[in-house]
């Protein structure tokens, strides 16, 4: 991409409204902009990375056997009013009638409509276990919308339904996504700590949620420093395998959001200099609830035996809007966002810092053919800028690479190769600036 031809609308100032550094830099690197009160348009390059982050997802959650479906983000009152759920849930829930006076609502979560699909179709124990997912843009008509995608009102979430025929089938299930989930933030260049949770209205006795340590989190956590080090399951893991050793090793480490806080036990369990007390932000939950939703709606499956059995139920989300917040909060400087490499917008900033210079302007053309040609997702800086004015921008926008064109340098048969999470910088020719980039990683 062409940065004279992109859209990228980025601020001069700080926003006013910014209280913390993902949200100001997000809005001043262009990547969003409020329409309404936690309500955002995703601009070109914020949609990258969301979409990025999805693709990620999606990958490790087909890998683990779900499947995915869309449903409406508009739902039918009367279907929350079977699961009980339509009062209980509140002025959060954004209530709508349409011409017929019907009324509607804007989907906060799905586990009364996918429980609704599933009573539909499917009758015997023979098609379980079922996962079935989405990635849908949600409303909560949250209090206090702030912090920009960290806490908006409509918001991008990624929600998982499993269904299974008993309780320990069910938690099978629950372990398949919790192992997930520890691949799928490992691979978004995240570290997520699964922590003992509360359920709040989505119900049922078992759940836990993933944190992403900041100091700008709005959960107060306590854990085991032991716990920043477990290790990630590799890429051979067998999702159809024995899955209990690995929850086992990360439960087993203290790990709590203040909501469940146990002081007694943190300070049984932990010694003094693994305490760890800090603040996170929660990008995903997974929730075991058994029959809450089955019993009501009648979702039951004909077993081996020849009875009927309420189904037991699980549902997984992730943040997938926040998640972009919660990946700049994890890692931004003075300078601006440093992303990961998996989600950043672009790979690679080519910098043109003489672009009258017809040289340094014919070296960076065949450096972007390169590499395009090569696959990497690059943005070229090809305006008439300053360069400081570009260096500062490129730091801001924070992608992993910069490639630093200029007169001075071609002269010598150089260009600079920039790594923006270090600063750390190297000479070499144009050449082999390329062929350090694949597809897939860097060589
Ligand atoms: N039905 C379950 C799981 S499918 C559910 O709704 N879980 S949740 O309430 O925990 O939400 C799932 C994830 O969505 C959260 O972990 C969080 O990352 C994200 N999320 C929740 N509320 C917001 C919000 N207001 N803004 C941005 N992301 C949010």
């Amino acid at each position: 991409m062409r940065l004279s031809r992109y859209f990228l609308p980025a601020l001069k100032e700080n926003p006013a409204e910014a209280q913390i550094a993902s949200h100001r830099l997000m809005l001043r690197a262009g990547l969003i902009r409020q329409e309404a009160a936690g309500i955002y348009t995703w601009l070109p390059a914020g949609l990258r990375v969301l979409r990025k982050i999805e693709a990620i997802v999606r990958d490790e959650l087909d890998r683990a056997g779900a499947l995915e479906l869309l449903m409406p983000t508009l739902q039918l009152a009367d279907l929350w009013r079977e699961s009980g759920r339509y009062e209980a849930y509140g002025p959060e829930m954004l209530r709508i009638r349409d011409r017929h006076e019907r009324e509607l609502l804007y989907g906060p979560t799905n586990e009364d409509m996918v429980t609704a699909i599933f009573r539909a179709h499917v009758k015997s124990y023979r098609a379980l276990p079922i996962n079935l997912y989405q990635v849908q843009w949600k409303f909560r008509d949250e209090q206090r919308p702030r912090f920009g995608v960290l806490r908006g009102r409509e918001f991008l979430m990624k929600d998982a339904y499993s269904f299974d025929l008993d309780e320990a089938a069910a938690r099978r299930s629950y372990r398949r996504m919790f192992v997930a989930y520890l691949r799928i933030f490992a691979r978004l260049g995240i570290r997520a700590i699964p922590m003992r949770a509360e359920t709040g209205p989505i119900g049922g006795d078992l759940s836990h949620e993933f944190l992403v340590l900041a100091s700008s989190g709005e959960s107060a956590v306590y854990c085991d420093r032991d716990a920043l080090d477990l290790p990630i399951p590799g890429d051979d893991l067998d999702y159809g395998g024995d899955l209990e050793p690995i929850v086992r090793q990360w439960s087993s480490l203290y790990a709590a959001t203040e909501d469940v806080h146990d002081i007694e036990r943190f300070e049984r369990e932990v010694p003094a200099e693994r305490r760890l007390q800090t603040r996170g932000i929660e990008v995903g939950q997974v929730f075991y609830f058994g029959t809450k939703y089955s019993q009501p709606m009648k979702a039951a499956v004909t077993g081996a035996d020849g009875a009927e059995h309420a189904i037991h139920g699980g549902s997984y989300g992730i943040g997938v809007s926040r998640l972009v917040g919660a990946i700049v909060e994890a890692g931004f400087d003075e300078a601006g966002i440093v992303w990961p490499e998996p989600v950043a917008p672009f790979r690679v900033g080519l910098i043109n810092l003489d672009p009258a210079d017809a040289a340094v302007a014919a070296a960076c053309e065949n450096l972007y053919a390169q590499l395009l040609a090569r696959g990497v997702d690059v943005l070229h800086d090809d305006t008439g800028e300053r360069a400081g004015v570009k260096f500062a921008h490129m730091d801001l926008l924070g992608l992993p690479w910069q490639i630093v064109i200029g007169r001075r340098g071609l002269e010598r048969g150089i260009v600079e190769l920039k790594r923006r999470a270090t600063g750390e910088r190297i000479e070499l020719a144009p050449d082999d600036a390329a062929a350090r980039f694949t597809m897939h990683g860097n060589e």
